[in-house]
Parts: structure tokens; sequence; C-alpha cells
């Protein structure tokens, strides 16, 4: 079944990959960072969606193993770019509640960044507002060290959970990911627009970045560069991309 098939692939390793979704500024277009994203092909090569296997790993335990692997990855991945001269400003990680009440993520980044020789700004963790509003002692221990320690945190997915705005001052969260279902509703739903202008209203006066997710047309861009959005993320300016790929688009933007 689906879990015994990803405990082969998190033992084996090559069934697993990463994808780098390019992160754009909304006004220039120059590609900043990159949101981390899991993929794996299975042994019949098939390609299961992470909505679906990152749950069986958190509910397996194995979470913490394919979290730390990918960590080491990707930093090591961002370390060779900053060699290659590349400007990729961050990496976005979406770190889960198990990962956070399970694993010291706190201390297993700066551990892998030290390592690599790469500063703290340079990593974003993604959390929703589930996690966010957790009291699982050891997630608040791990998010008060992950702020502590000047690594970034991305409220993510929001508008979607039970959201507190609350929260967001407790936390200091440095951005805020409008969830693409709202996006879906630009130019088509008057109060999707609408709540995109709160979100981003809110946001403002928190001194949060916010990040717009799943742009897929030019339509929705243009509303969210009048609005003042400051980054965009989606298919129209780039899917989930390869390290080679997503080397390429830095190289031709800089
Ligand atoms: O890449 P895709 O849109 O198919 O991802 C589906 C969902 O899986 C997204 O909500 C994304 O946040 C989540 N996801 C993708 N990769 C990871 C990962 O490495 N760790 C965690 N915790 N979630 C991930
Ligand atoms: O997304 P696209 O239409 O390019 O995918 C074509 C096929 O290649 C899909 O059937 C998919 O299973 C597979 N594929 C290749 N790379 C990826 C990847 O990174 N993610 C996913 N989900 N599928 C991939
Ligand atoms: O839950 P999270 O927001 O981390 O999920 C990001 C997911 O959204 C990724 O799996 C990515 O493949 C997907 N995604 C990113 N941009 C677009 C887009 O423009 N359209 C669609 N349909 N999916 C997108
Ligand atoms: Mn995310
Ligand atoms: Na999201």
């Amino acid at each position: 079944d689906l879990e015994q098939g990803l405990r082969v692939a998190v033992e084996n390793g090559d069934q697993l990959s990463v994808r780098y979704q390019p992160i754009f500024d909304t006004r220039t277009r120059k590609p900043l960072g990159a949101e981390v994203l899991m993929r794996w092909q299975n042994e019949a090569g098939e390609w299961v969606s992470p909505a679906e296997f990152i749950s069986v790993a958190e509910e397996s335990g194995m979470i913490v193993e394919l979290g730390a692997w990918q960590m080491d990855t990707v930093i090591a991945q961002l370390a060779k770019w900053d060699r290659a001269g590349l400007d990729v400003r961050y990496l976005s990680l979406n770190i889960s509640a198990v990962q956070l009440a399970r694993d010291d993520i706190a201390g297993r980044l700066l551990a892998t960044l030290a390592r690599h020789g790469i500063g703290t700004h340079r990593i974003i963790v993604e959390i929703t507002e589930t996690t966010l509003m957790s009291k699982s002692p050891m997630v608040r221990t791990n998010l008060s060290a992950l702020e502590v320690a000047g690594i970034l945190v991305s409220i993510d997915d929001f508008g979607t959970g039970y959201s507190s705005l609350s929260y967001l001052k407790q936390l200091q969260a440095d951005y805020l990911k409008i969830d693409r279902s709202f996006v879906i509703g630009i130019g088509k739903n008057r109060s999707d627009e609408e709540i995109i202008y709160a979100m981003l209203a809110v946001a403002r006066s928190l001194q949060m970045k916010v990040v717009a997710e799943g742009v897929d047309d030019e339509v929705q861009l243009r509303f969210l560069q009048d609005a003042g959005c400051d980054l965009t993320q989606g298919f129209l300016l780039s899917k989930p991309l390869l390290a080679e790929e997503a080397a390429a688009l830095f190289a031709a933007a800089s």
C-alpha cells in the first residue's frame, strides 16, 4: 500500500525528488526565491501527489526523515547556486505541524545551514494558520527558536484555515501567502477580490510581505500588481522546476 511504498522510497531515496517553484517580484517579474515542493514517483512509475503522501508520511512519522532529507538536499543546492554566482535569495520550505511537534526543526535547520555556510535569512519556513495556533510545547519552542535565529516565517494557505488575526501579531511572521482559492476568483468573484484587498491591508499594517499563490493568467497578475501584492507564484510565470531548470531561469534573469 501507499505507506509501505513510501517506506521503501524513503529508505532508498531514488524515487523522491524536489521541485523549485520560483517566487517573483509582482511588479518587475524578477525571480527572487523559490518554494520547495516534494515529488514522489513510485516503483510503478506513477506520480503520487504530495497532497496524498505527505499526510501518510505524517501519520507514520516518516515525515521527520523525509523532511531531514529534503532540508539537506535543498540547502546543499542553495550553496551550490551561490558558488555558481546565481542570485537565489531564499528557499521557502513547507514544514508541517507534525514536523514541528516531533523534530527539533530549528536545531536541524541551523546545523544544516551552518554546515553549508548559508545565512538564516535565506530560509523561509511555510506554516499553516492551524500550526500557528498550536499549543504543543514542542511546536511553540521550535517556532520561537526559528524566530530568534532569524529564519523567516510565512503563513501558507492563508484564509483557508481557522484564521485568527491575533495570532499573526503574536508570532511576527514575515510573509503571508494568499491561497490559490482566492486568486482563482480574480476578475470573476467580487468577494474574493475584496478578501484579497483585506488580506493585503492586514499584512501591510503588520509589516508582512504578501505572496499570491496559483497565479495562472495576466488578469490575475495585473490585479495583484495594482493591489500592491509584493510577490507572485504560479503557472503563469513558472511551474515547479527541476534544479537545473531553476538555475537556468535565475541565470537568465540576472
Ligand atoms: O506541489 P503540490 O501543489 O502538488 O503540493 C500539494 C501540497 O503538498 C501543498 O499544499 C504543499 O504545501 C504540500 N507539500 C509539497 N511538498 C511538501 C513538503 O515537502 N513538505 C510538506 N510538509 N508539504 C509539502
Ligand atoms: O505536468 P505535466 O503535464 O508536464 O506532466 C506530464 C506527465 O509527467 C504527468 O503525467 C506527470 O505524471 C509526469 N511528471 C513529470 N514530472 C513531474 C513532476 O514534477 N510532477 C508531477 N506531478 N508529474 C510529473
Ligand atoms: O499548499 P501549497 O500552497 O504549498 O501548494 C503549492 C502547490 O500549488 C504546488 O504543488 C504547486 O504545484 C501548485 N501550484 C502552484 N502554482 C499553481 C498554479 O498556478 N496553478 C495550479 N493549479 N497549481 C499551482
Ligand atoms: Mn506552500
Ligand atoms: Na498554499
